[in-house]
C-alpha cells in the first residue's frame, strides 16, 4: 500500500516518502520532522552561534536572513559586515567642510578658524577677536575663517602681526612741517623757530611782527624782519649797544 498517494499525503505536513510496507514524512529544508513524526517545525537557525552572522540574525519561517547594525552593509557573502563609507556618498556624508569615515560611522571636520555645529555638520566662524581681542594690541577685526589685527590711526602694523608701532611721520617730507617736526606716540606736531608763530593749519610758520607790540621795545624806529626785528633812530641818534636805545 502507498500510502503517500491515499490519506492525505499519508498526513505528513511536508513530504511523504513510501517505503516497503510503511512511509516516513520528510520536512523541507529549514524545518525539523516534529515528535509525532507528521508536522514540521521551523528550525531557528540564529539560536546556535548566530549562525554566523557577524552582526544579526533574524529568523524566520523555514530560513533566515543576517543583518548589520547601523553603518555597515551585508558582505556578498550574506553573513560578514562591511562598514559604509558615508563620506564617498552622500554628498560628503553631508559635511560642510572634511568628511572623516569610522569603522561603523562618521565624523565631520571643519577647517581651522572654523568649530563643528551642534547639527555636526555645519562649520561656523569662530570670533577670535571676541577673546582677549585675539592678542592684537589695537583693534581685532573678525572675518570668514580667519581675522587681522589693525592699529590705530598713526600706527603700523608690526611684522609679529600684531603689535602696533608708531609711524614716523617726520621722516616723511618733515611731515609737511614748514620749520620743526616732532614726532610723537601715535601722532606728531609742528613747531616754528624764534620769531615765528604756527598757522592755524598747524604745519605754516608765519613771521611774527614784533614792532607792533610796544614798538618791539625800540626807542625810535621799529622794522620788522623774517624772522626777527631791528630798532633804528631818527636822524642825530644813534643805536645803543642794547639795539633798542637812542644816544
Ligand atoms: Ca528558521
Ligand atoms: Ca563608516
Ligand atoms: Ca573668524
Ligand atoms: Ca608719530
Amino acid at each position: 500500500v502507498n500510502e503517500c498517494s491515499t490519506n492525505n499525503n499519508g498526513g505528513c505536513a511536508h513530504m511523504c516518502q513510501n517505503t516497503d510496507g510503511s512511509f516516513t514524512c520528510e520536512c523541507r529544508t529549514g524545518y525539523s520532522l516534529s515528535s509525532n513524526g507528521k508536522s514540521c517545525t521551523d528550525i531557528d537557525e540564529c539560536s546556535t552561534n548566530n549562525h554566523g552572522c557577524a552582526h544579526i540574525c533574524h529568523n524566520n519561517d523555514g530560513s533566515f536572513t543576517c543583518d548589520c547594525r547601523t553603518g555597515y552593509r551585508l558582505a556578498s557573502n550574506g553573513k560578514s559586515c562591511t562598514d559604509v563609507n558615508e563620506c564617498s556618498t552622500n554628498n560628503n556624508g553631508g559635511c560642510a567642510h572634511t568628511c572623516q569615515n569610522t569603522d561603523g560611522s562618521f565624523t565631520c571636520e571643519c577647517r581651522t578658524g572654523y568649530s563643528l555645529s551642534s547639527n555636526g555638520k555645519s562649520c561656523t566662524d569662530i570670533d577670535e577677536c571676541s577673546t582677549n581681542n585675539h592678542g592684537c594690541a589695537h583693534i581685532c577685526h573678525n572675518n570668514d575663517g580667519s581675522f587681522t589685527c589693525d592699529c590705530r590711526t598713526g600706527y603700523r602694523l608690526a611684522s609679529n602681526g600684531k603689535s602696533c608701532t608708531d609711524i614716523n611721520e617726520c621722516t616723511n617730507n618733515n611731515g609737511g612741517c614748514e620749520h620743526v617736526c616732532q614726532n610723537s606716540a601715535g601722532s606728531f606736531t609742528c613747531s616754528c623757530r624764534a620769531g615765528y608763530r604756527l598757522a592755524s593749519n598747524g604745519h605754516s610758520c608765519l613771521d611774527i611782527n614784533e614792532c607792533s607790540d610796544n614798538n618791539g621795545g625800540c626807542e625810535h624806529l621799529c622794522h620788522n624782519t623774517a624772522g626777527s626785528f631791528t630798532c633804528s633812530c631818527t636822524a642825530g641818534y644813534s643805536l645803543a649797544s642794547n639795539g633798542l636805545l637812542c644816544i
